[in-house]
């Protein structure tokens, strides 16, 4: 072997990028990766990359960590065991959320989420703020403040009784987004048809989880998707729209992008790869299924992946928000609950990449490049962490994923390593799955086993970058002027 020149050498794989897919080995030092050739020369560590493929480290753009929810509970992870979780599943950068309820201070709740990531996390982070009580303070002071310390993405919801901000606000932030250079992200549902659809499922005493899918009218998305789309033109922000559920709502953002206004969509391996019906179990098994919005119907998973092949839609993140199936969690208000009781959010930050992989790769679906974009690069450049995150090049960290194309896992409960205690993808068998992991350089899973120390992930501070910028025609039409 020549002379030892690099840290550490993955030798022999079958690199594959958004654009392209080639033998090479990759040389790493101080975390970065440092040549991308055949025969380098040896590193101080050696990793045998034959017949695997090599991947970038997944980027997860939408994960709820120890996050507090509206009723009051937080989740079942904490960073240590969500970002553990990820790495097992291949995904080395997380964006998670700093949850601004409504009287809390935006900066307070900043610094305590920065401080749990700190002493926990295992992979890199950012965070997506999200504003629930957007007064003048945090509009005018924290907001500047925040995006100036690396926080460009504001967070918005416009349901659930205790977050949605109804629509002035909602144009409010939008402007404060424009006037800090930031992106804003949205939960885009109807809050009204489905407060009003809820009501009535109960009167008629259709109160099972299964209940939950016919409690978000799919037109709820559409209307919401819609009324952001016109507000987010009226003041010339641009926006992402999470989770996207229905082919009516990936028709919406089509046909925006389309008249060319910046909208970017989002959607997750549950509307994928799940229907309604999986709601649909004996007594109250179906709320480990609960999501918001639910899972719709085959025909929209077919226009979501059309949406996908076709560029509607950019990113598939996990949504992932666990919740225990026991009084912490899902069954907070007992052991019969009622749909609208039932906290909404499924595990999914380990699973996304295999399931995706399995689907994309090895059963053939868009392929191994869209695999790629779509879990890792196109969020990485979104959200403004690429060329560091998101590929392999020369100069990019070395958040390095060796795959067994080959190797089968069937997924049960105890597969995965988050604390809910239970994946609603137990019992499908997935082809492809991730070996080792590396973030900056050090392997932090192999064998099955993690390496990472909670705490060694690192905060990555993010300016809003090109997604974040407007297009320019003012807003309001220009009759705020620049505003
Ligand atoms: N829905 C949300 O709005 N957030 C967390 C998870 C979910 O299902
Ligand atoms: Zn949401
Ligand atoms: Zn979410």
């Amino acid at each position: 072997m020549s002379e030892v020149q690099f840290d550490c050498v993955i030798r022999g794989g079958h690199i594959g990028t958004a654009v392209d897919e080639f033998d090479a080995d990759i040389a790493i030092t101080d975390g970065v990766i440092v040549a991308i050739g055949r025969n380098l020369a040896a590193g101080t560590t050696e990793i045998d990359a034959t017949d695997r493929l090599v991947l970038p480290g997944g980027v997860d753009t939408h994960a709820h960590i120890e996050q507090l929810s509206a009723a009051g509970i937080v989740n079942a992870d904490t960073f240590e065991s969500a970002t553990t979780s990820a790495a097992f599943g291949g995904t080395t950068t997380v964006v998670c959320f700093a949850a601004q309820h409504r009287g809390m201070n935006l900066m307070t709740v900043v610094d305590d989420y920065m401080a749990l990531a700190r002493k926990g996390a295992v992979i890199d982070y950012s965070f997506h703020l999200i504003i629930s009580d957007p007064t003048d303070v945090t509009l005018k002071e924290h907001v500047p403040a925040l995006v100036g310390k690396g926080h460009s993405t504001l967070k918005v919801f416009m349901t659930y009784d205790l977050l949605n901000v109804g629509d002035e606000k909602l144009l409010d932030i939008l402007l404060a987004a424009r006037q800090n250079k930031a992106l804003v992200c949205v939960h885009a549902e109807n809050h009204g048809m489905i407060s009003w659809m809820g009501k009535r499922l109960l009167e008629k005493g259709l109160t099972a989880p299964k209940f939950h899918a016919a409690s978000h009218p799919r037109a709820s998305e559409a209307e919401a998707f819609n009324r952001l789309i016109t507000f987010a033109e009226f003041i010339d922000q641009p926006i992402m729209i999470f989770h996207v559920s229905t082919a009516e709502g990936v028709g919406v953002i089509r046909n925006a992008r389309g008249r060319g206004v910046k909208v970017f969509g989002e959607t997750c391996p549950q509307y994928l790869l799940m229907t309604a019906e999986d709601l649909d179990k004996p007594g109250m098994e179906g709320a480990k299924w609960m999501c918001s919005p639910p899972q719709r119907a085959e025909a929209d998973q077919e226009a979501i992946w059309r949406g996908l092949a076709l560029g509607d839609l950019q990113t598939v993140s996990s949504d992932h928000a666990p919740y225990a199936f026991d009084a912490t969690g899902k069954l907070l208000a007992g052991p019969n609950p009622t749909f609208k009781q039932i906290a909404n959010g499924l595990p999914g930050i380990e699973a996304r990449l295999p399931l995706l992989f399995d689907a994309m790769v090895s059963k053939g679906r868009l392929g191994l490049a869209k695999f790629v974009e779509l879990t890792a690069t196109a969020p990485a450049k979104i959200y403004n962490l690429h060329p560091r995150k998101g590929s392999i090049a020369v100069g990019s960290d070395a958040d390095l994923v060796v795959w067994d194309a080959k190797r089968q896992v069937t997924l049960t409960d105890a597969t995965l390593h988050d604390r809910t205690g239970y994946t609603p993808f137990a019992g499908r068998t997935v082809t492809g799955w991730p070996e080792i992991v590396m973030r900056r350089g050090k392997v932090i899973v192999r064998d099955g086993k993690v390496h990472g120390a909670p705490g060694s992930g690192a905060f990555l501070p993010r300016a809003g970058g090109w997604a974040a910028e407007p297009i320019g025609t003012g807003p309001a039409g220009g009759a705020l002027g620049t505003a």
